[in-house]
């Protein structure tokens, strides 16, 4: 969709359409109590901040603008599947096309609703028809929810979806994600080895990247450099994912800063590995995740 095309969904005051990195269509949403910057490639928030605080979102200063790559940050829609897939790119075709913008509604002195749907051009081609919606609705708290559904008659899919998101911190050493203890996860910086969380608060002084199984519905990011707790609440996902770089890594992503390891966290929700979902023709799955933050 051309800027253009994209004006008619402005609502003055609450939502502008203009030129983003790369020359990408971008929207801006301005509420009360909050920003929010979102892409229509990959339907991507890239920037979520509430008024009078650092954003709640990490996008990096390093991350590519262009058709066929994903953005670096913010929240990437990962479908049709998660990690790597022989001969495809990692985390799925979702979040490397730009999405149709179907409405945008704005609520007085609440906020914003606004709703995607991934453009069916490539489903034909490599699954099962399926269709592809995602409500994005900023607040003084982030909500968005991706609404899959089995559209080809006589077919199962079989699918993973996660919201992938990077959530910016003061320092990482000044981090710990708590709610993950007991809970059983893959350790795929250990070979994907099947291990327990025994800690109250994870912290991060290496590469961490671990897919928490049958997690629970909430995590918390503690922040002590920026005196802030980021709620990280999920339905319609069992599994969470926590994830940083750390020195080796960032120095390989040629689209994330080296040194950007020290100021963000992903912790994702969705439905990968053991979580699979498969959808019988019509069946739908919702993904929702709310994202909000509180002063420590
Ligand atoms: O969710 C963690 C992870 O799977 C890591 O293994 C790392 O690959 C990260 O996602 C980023 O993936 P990307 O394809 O965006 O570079």
């Amino acid at each position: 969709m051309s800027i253009d095309d994209l004006k008619r969904f402005e609502i003055p005051g609450r939502v502008s359409v203009l030129e983003g990195n790369g020359g990408l269509p971008k929207l801006e949403v301005t509420t009360d109590a909050s920003s929010a910057e979102i892409y229509l490639h990959g339907a991507h928030v890239t920037d979520f901040k509430k008024r009078g605080e650092p954003s709640l979102l990490f996008t990096s200063q390093c991350s590519r603008f262009e058709a066929g790559h994903p953005i670096r940050g913010g929240v990437p829609i990962i479908f049709p599947w998660f990690g790597a897939r022989d001969g495809e790119g990692a985390h799925g075709f979702a979040r490397n096309v730009s999405w149709l913008l179907q409405e945008t509604t704005s609520t007085p002195h609440v906020g914003v609703s606004l709703r995607f749907a991934f453009p069916g051009a490539r489903q034909s081609a490599l699954w099962p028809s399926f269709s592809a919606y995602y409500n994005v609705i900023v607040t003084d708290k982030l909500t968005l929810e991706l609404v899959l559904t089995n559209t080809a008659p006589g077919q199962n899919l079989t699918l993973e979806n996660c919201l992938h998101t990077y959530f910016t911190v003061g320092d990482i050493s000044a981090v710990s994600v708590h709610g993950l203890k007991g809970v059983n996860y893959l350790d795929k910086v250990d070979g994907f080895a099947p291990k327990t969380e025994v800690n109250d608060a994870i912290r991060v002084s290496s590469e961490v990247d671990r897919v928490y199984l049958d997690a629970p519905a909430t995590a918390e990011i503690r922040d002590t450099n920026l005196g802030r707790k980021i709620l990280v609440e999920k339905s319609g996902g069992a599994a969470t994912v926590v994830w940083n770089p750390w020195i080796a890594k960032s120095q390989q992503l040629s689209d994330f800063g080296n040194e950007e390891y020290l100021r963000m966290i992903c912790v994702e929700s969705g439905n990968v590995a053991a979580h699979k979902v498969t959808l019988a023709p019509g069946e739908s799955t919702v993904l929702r995740v709310d994202l909000s933050s509180t002063r420590l």
